[in-house]
């Protein structure tokens, strides 16, 4: 074994005798260890200063406790999370995520990933995220609006538009990025760039509410391109019904593509006249329903309760997962192969267990990491912030030529470095090593801080 390989096992190992039970994060470490040793081999410099044992370790991490009132007059409490993971880049970004299973593993697993995602868009922007174990399903506009408060009642110490600017995930969308701005703003002063994904009426940017999901078909389009293809007359499925499922399939059948299926986490919907958006936009932003009242208006669909999107025999060419961590498991993985599926470009974070994505590369499917295909988001969260900073709106066509500016950038960079250090098509290499190139550097330059 190489004394590099060693010491990258030795951290990993390290990392596993101190945090057993956080799954979700020793995933993350391990699908970034597993890529770095051929960029280390080359620039020994980082390991003789340890760089990466430095990188491993938060900045900060904050925990605290969020206490609230039910509509009934019930003592409520959920506990709160900020992830300061990095900032050798620029300050932290990254979102905030209210769902019920919200952890400390979630929590740093996305906040570590965040750190090359941020890195790979070329803006300053350092890695964090945040969130609650909170869950918004089946509460009151009310109750949602007295939470939010509370949270920021403490977030509020530790944020600010150059120290760490928190914006939407899962259970995190316009309306509750308003809550959270207008109890910042009444405990400090008026800062539109503390927060992104706002609402346009006070300071939003156009196009950041389609950013992620335009910004994930951008990237496979211009794999697509690069291979003398394109999405028109592809057939795609996606999972989740959320922000960053709508706006891909949106994008998508703009390209030519029909959409067969999306889900919600209470079942799957499979439509052969392909999916109707408009439909699912009126279940999803406006009713917040369930993705099965959509056979009510589409009764030739079909819906399969609890089912996975992914367990589907149907026969198709690109999977857009969009829904959350580990969904598609080694057996999934194994029915899309099945299903003649020829690429996997991931809108979630993390989506695919560290099985399923050897079963993609034995059977030579083109994989895009989330870190790099779902990277629009939180880069035009970063053109909010320019916006923001200077005072003056952009227009979405200004937005959205610079979003696929930057996808066609990564998507470049991803290519370009998984042929120089890995593979040809090894994009999780590629996001990786020029993730981290980028950030090792800035901290080598910063000395011991
Ligand atoms: P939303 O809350 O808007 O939507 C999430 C969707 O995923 C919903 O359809 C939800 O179903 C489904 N889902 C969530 N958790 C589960 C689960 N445990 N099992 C099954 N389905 C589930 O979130 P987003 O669209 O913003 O986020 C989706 C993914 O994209 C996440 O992984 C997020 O981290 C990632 N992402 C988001 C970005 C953004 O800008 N918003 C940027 C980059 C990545 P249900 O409503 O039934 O819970
Ligand atoms: O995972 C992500 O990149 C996001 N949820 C978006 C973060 C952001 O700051 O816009």
């Amino acid at each position: 074994m190489t004394e590099i390989k060693q010491y990258l096992e030795n951290l990993e190992s390290n990392l596993k005798t101190k945090y057993p039970n956080q799954k979700e994060y020793l995933q993350a470490v391990a699908e970034f260890m597993g890529t770095i040793e051929p960029f280390l081999n080359q620039n020994p410099i980082f390991v003789e200063k340890n760089i990466l044992e430095m990188l491993l370790v938060p900045e900060r991490l904050i925990e605290f406790r969020i206490p609230w009132m039910s509509d009934s007059g019930e003592w409520k409490v959920n506990t709160g999370y900020r992830v300061q993971y990095n900032s050798a880049l620029g300050p932290y970004k990254g979102g905030m995520r209210f769902h019920p299973t919200v952890n400390q593993s979630i929590m740093k697993f996305l906040a570590f990933e965040q750190i090359f995602k941020n890195s790979l868009t070329s803006l300053p922007i350092g890695g964090g995220k945040g969130g609650s174990d909170f869950d918004p399903k089946g509460k009151s506009e009310g109750e949602i609006m007295r939470f939010c408060q509370s949270l920021m009642q403490e977030l509020q110490k530790y944020i600010g538009p150059d120290q760490d600017i928190p914006a939407g995930d899962i259970g995190v969308g316009g309306r509750e990025i308003g809550y959270l701005f207008g109890e910042y703003k009444r405990l400090n002063s008026y800062q539109a760039g503390v927060l992104t994904g706002k609402p346009l009426s006070y300071w939003g940017s156009l196009a950041r509410t389609e950013a992620t999901g335009y910004g994930l078909v951008y990237f496979v389009e211009h794999l697509l391109n690069d291979q003398k293809d394109s999405f028109a007359g592809k057939k795609v499925l996606v999972s989740g019904s959320g922000n960053v499922a709508i706006y891909a399939i949106e994008k998508a059948q703009e390209l030519g593509a029909t959409v067969y299926g999306c889900s919600d986490s209470s079942g799957y919907v499979i439509d052969p006249e392909g999916i109707d958006l408009n439909l699912v936009k009126e279940i999803k932003e406006i009713k917040r329903d369930r993705i099965k009242t959509y056979l009510e208006k589409k009764p030739k669909a079909k819906f399969v309760e609890k089912g996975n999107i992914w367990s589907d025999e149907f026969y198709f060419d690109i999977a857009l997962p969009c829904a959350t961590q580990n969904e598609i498991s080694e057996e999934l993985a194994k029915q899309l192969v099945q299903n003649g599926v020829q690429i996997v470009a991931e809108g979630a974070n993390m989506p695919t267990s560290l099985e399923a994505l050897e079963v993609f590369k034995e059977n030579n499917i083109l994989y895009c990491p989330g870190k790099a295909s779902n990277a629009g988001g939180v880069a035009v969260s970063a053109l909010e912030m320019a916006q923001n900073a200077q005072r003056l709106p952009w227009t979405f066509e200004q937005v959205d030529h610079e979003l696929n500016q930057i996808m066609k950038n990564i998507y470049e960079t991803c290519r370009d470095t998984a042929n120089r250090y890995a593979n040809k098509n090894d994009f999780v290499s590629g996001a990786n090593i020029a993730g981290f190139e980028r950030v090792a550097k800035a901290m080598l330059s910063q000395g011991l801080v």
